[in-house]
């Protein structure tokens, strides 16, 4: 692996991190201290423009000013209350994200993987009140290369053995069958016993893989036909990323179970949504689920202005176009080394093929110095998810920085 220099001075925190943080990550070595819309900043002022944006939490952009601005009021107002108590802002936060979706309900949590928990309780319960599943029998299906997080479900559906290995037993009453493939699928929604099919539309965490036109719509078709819920995880793929509000709607498809987190606070802080139809969620009664934080007043004041904010500044339209422009220059740099771009609105990654099997690690590094933070995953891959406020000019920009990085490949 190429050895990237670092400063001294940004040596230092890597230095405390090494020593007194458990070494669960192998971050690019990079020491941000500020973000503005597309870029970070370093300990040394160096600029970069962010192409992770916070694995897609920060999809309108580094310290957005009107969430901000909300951030900064509410939090000198009221922050928490616990469910304990009614506070005013989480009926209106309510009302606001099931009409902006069109669900009857929703129920908030903090990180995305409690947004999953929930989802496959909620699914768990539906099927035992509603289908008559024999109670402790629901079985849940999800797709191989699937990613929704790390607790103890979450790795117990996992097909990735970085996720998964060494930290059994694991979780009864999961299935998996083949990402994109129908057929698979359909042989496994005959069980009775199964409740719920909980898929992301792109898989993230795979390397931004894309089933193929129609997948979606004939899963919800599946689902519908054998009485099983249709679990959308849109963590990633929604709020506008793939140049949609939700990856479900290139195919026009309601999912029965829409789980969001991430962008929902535009990289400030947890917070995750459940959203169904009353028949799922009211079979969940009080004192059966909750969190200390979910639905707080912050969160809520927060979470209403990152929506808002995605509609009005045009945030999935312009994914939309920056995503072709951005595939596009890709291509027009006409590397050896890159064997696949592929994505969609602003979810895309490039595949990289070289002699040297650190190569994607090494484009990572020499992006870094000339200025761009992306990061590899699965090796061969390289994610390029910047916030979705980025203009053309910015993309032409990006594009010839990795242009450059990819020549010192060579
Ligand atoms: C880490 C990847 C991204 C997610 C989907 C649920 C969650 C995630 C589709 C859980 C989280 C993360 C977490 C982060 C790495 C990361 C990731 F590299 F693994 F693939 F984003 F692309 N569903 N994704 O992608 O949300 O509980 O983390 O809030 O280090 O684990 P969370």
């Amino acid at each position: 692996m190429t050895n990237s220099t670092v400063s001294s001075n940004a040596a230092k925190y890597l230095a405390l991190e090494e020593q007194y943080g458990a070494h669960n990550y192998h971050p690019i070595p990079v020491v941000l201290e500020r973000g503005e819309g597309v870029y970070l900043y370093d300990v040394d002022g160096k600029q970069y423009f962010d192409f992770l944006s916070g694995y897609s939490a920060v999809n309108q952009g580094h310290c957005h000013p009107a969430i901000v601005e909300v951030l900064q009021k509410q939090a000198s107002k009221l922050t928490l209350t616990s469910r304990a108590f009614h506070n005013n802002l989480l009926g209106e936060y309510e009302k606001y994200i099931t009409e902006y979706f069109g669900y009857d309900k929703v129920l908030p949590m903090n990180t995305g993987v409690e947004g999953g928990e929930t989802a496959i309780k909620l699914a768990r319960r539906w099927g035992y009140n509603v289908k008559g599943i024999p109670e402790n029998q629901a079985k849940i299906i999800f797709a191989e290369g699937n990613f929704w997080g790390r607790t103890l479900a979450a790795i117990s559906s996992s097909t990735d053995p970085s996720s998964f290995k060494g930290f059994g037993p694991y979780m009864p009453g999961f299935g998996l069958v083949p990402y994109n493939d129908l057929s698979a699928l359909e042989e496994a929604l005959k069980d009775a016993h199964v409740g719920a099919f909980m898929v992301e539309p792109i898989q993230g965490e795979a390397g931004v893989v894309i089933p193929d036109d129609g997948y979606l719509k004939s899963v919800r078709t599946l689902c519908d036909q054998y009485n099983v819920l249709f679990i959308a995880d849109e963590i990633q793929t929604g709020l506008a990323r793939t140049g949609k509000m939700l990856a479900c709607d290139h195919e026009k498809v309601r999912p029965d179970i829409l789980i969001l987190g991430k962008a929902l606070s535009g990289g400030t802080l947890p917070i995750s949504a459940v959203l169904a139809d009353n028949e799922i969620m009211m079979q969940i009664l009080p004192g059966e689920h909750g969190s200390t934080y979910g639905g707080n007043p912050l969160a809520c004041a927060v979470a209403i202005k990152s929506l808002e904010v995605l509609k009005t500044e045009k945030m999935a339209e312009n994914a939309e176009k920056m995503g072709e422009r951005l595939r596009k220059g890709l291509s027009d740099l006409n590397s050896p080394f890159i064997t696949t771009i592929r994505g969609k609105g602003l979810l895309d990654a490039i595949v990289i093929k070289h002699a040297n099997p650190d190569a994607s690690w090494d484009l990572c590094l020499h992006l870094k110095d000339l200025g761009l933070l992306a990061k590899p995953t699965h090796g061969d891959k390289i994610r390029f998810a910047p916030p979705l406020i980025i203009n053309e000019k910015q993309i032409d920009e990006a594009v010839a920085i990795i242009g450059a990085g990819l020549k010192l490949l060579a």
